[in-house]
């Protein structure tokens, strides 16, 4: 799938794209590089880009929506030993395709956000960890690099002044749990990528130990545009709380999936109606809004509901990576949680007994209640075990587990508990 349409709102990292117009020289014409320009001729002081991303409302785009500006006000700036940046584009979350079209279509807004962020955090080293299974736009994403490094605007003394900033890409192999921050770095450590405790968090124990910022890939990308186009302006194209603009991964039963950027605070009927709407003329029956890990919403209910953290959340889930997954009227609940709880129960790393243990109880109930062979109190177990799972685990990945099933049970419970009783599904499709 990929973003090569025009169908966006006001978009900044999609703008203009072809496919082929990705490298340096194209990017420069489109303004590339002024910002970091500007801020080093100008000697901008550090504090000052902080205040700026604070006043821009960018919050994080991988999925927990926490203020950049303020995660990058953590790093010690007097710290005396390495410092480290690393960018998270560990895209694994079903439904999220995004990331991966920044670094293949315009890699360079991602190189200048990461040497801003190096540039505004005192950090001279930085990563890019790359998603295994998206290979061919690692390499890209190499020359990329290489590109910026013989132009100047990678390596010692960029553009002739006193910042230097070394930059490098890692490819992952494949696992969902590396995209979690703390897993991400044992595996850039070389070790087995397995979540670490948190607190303490990577801003003061991060990469080999040592103060670490992670931001994702959309986020890098975003911190240029900021710049040169100024944090009121970005703040405004969305709602308060809810500053600058998203790009969502639409799929599912809609005309046109893809990549689509848009104001956050955008109705999702809008979304829907750029992505050509529901595929085939069918009804909308339900949206998973924010990647597998968020509780599916009703048809209906996501109808008059805005794309922005705050809306969604009153909506009942969560806005999260902005991977939208619209199912319509044909679609078996049942048979789609089936599909999520083996994804979770696959890709769970062993460490925690509720998420080991847990995961796979749920994917066994689902299944056979998929295959007729539930038993009425499954309905009552599988709400049990999922909150014995949520909250109760090292990392994220338990509550991306739980909340699907919980989700699913507010929403269909009759579809789940008419599978139980007639040893079949109630779409007529399925039966
Ligand atoms: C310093 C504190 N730093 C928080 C930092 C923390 C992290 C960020 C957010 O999960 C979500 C998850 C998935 N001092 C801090 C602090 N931080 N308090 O802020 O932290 P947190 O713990 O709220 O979230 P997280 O562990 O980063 C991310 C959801 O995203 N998700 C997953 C998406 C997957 C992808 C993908 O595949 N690309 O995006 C989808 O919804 O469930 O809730 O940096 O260190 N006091
Ligand atoms: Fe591993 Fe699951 Fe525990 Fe996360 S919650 S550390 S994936 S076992």
């Amino acid at each position: 799938m990929t973003s090569l349409h025009d169908r966006h709102i006001n978009p900044l990292i999609l703008k203009d794209l072809d496919g082929a117009n990705w490298h340096l020289a194209d990017y420069v014409k489109r303004g590339g590089y002024s910002a970091l320009r500007k801020i080093l001729e100008e000697k901008i002081p550090q504090e000052q880009i902080i205040a700026d991303l604070k006043a821009s409302g960018l919050r994080g785009r991988g999925g927990a929506g926490f203020p950049t500006g303020l995660k990058w006000s953590f790093m010690p700036r007097s710290f005396p030993g390495q410092k480290y940046l690393v960018c998270n584009t560990d895209e694994g979350e079903p439904g999220t395709f995004k990331d991966r079209d920044i670094i293949r279509y315009n890699p360079h807004a991602l190189i200048e956000g990461m040497a801003i962020g190096a540039y505004a955090m005192g950090i001279t080293v930085g990563y890019n960890y790359i998603h295994g299974e998206i290979f061919a736009d690692y390499l890209l994403f190499e020359e990329a690099l290489e590109e910026a490094r013989a132009a100047g605007f990678l390596g010692n003394n960029i553009m002739g002044s006193e910042f230097s900033f070394q930059l490098h890409a890692h490819h992952g192999y494949g696992a969902y749990i590396c995209g979690e921050e703390t897993a991400l770095l044992e595996s850039l450590e070389g070790k087995k990528g397995q979540p670490r405790f948190k607190p303490p968090f990577p801003a003061s124990f991060g990469l080999y130990g040592k103060p670490t910022t992670i931001n994702n890939t959309e986020t890098f990308a975003a911190v240029p545009f900021i710049l040169n186009m100024g944090a009121e302006n970005y703040m405004a194209l969305g709602k308060p709380n809810n500053g600058g603009t998203k790009i969502f991964s639409i799929s599912g039963d809609v005309e046109r999936p893809g990549n689509y950027e848009v104001p956050l605070g955008t109705p999702f009927a809008k979304l829907l109606e750029l992505a050509g709407g529901m595929r085939g003329g069918k009804k909308i029956k339900a949206v998973i809004p924010g990647g597998s890990s968020a509780p599916v919403v009703r048809g209906d209910v996501m109808m008059d509901t805005d794309l922005d953290y705050d809306a969604i959340a009153k909506a009942g889930s969560m806005l999260g990576s902005g991977a939208v997954i619209v199912m319509d009227e044909t679609r078996c609940m049942v048979k789609s949680l089936l599909r999520l709880s083996y994804f979770y129960y696959e890709e769970s790393c062993g460490q925690c007994t509720p998420c080991r243990e847990g995961t796979g109880w749920l994917y066994r109930m689902v299944h056979r209640i998929e295959h007729g062979q539930g038993r009425p109190e499954d309905m009552e177990m599988l709400l049990s075990v999922a909150g014995n799972i949520a909250g109760r685990t090292i990392c994220a990945l338990g509550d991306a587990a739980a909340m699907p099933v919980q989700g699913m049970m507010r929403n269909f419970r009759d579809e789940f508990e008419y599978h139980i009783e007639h040893k079949h599904c109630l779409v007529p499709a399925y039966i």
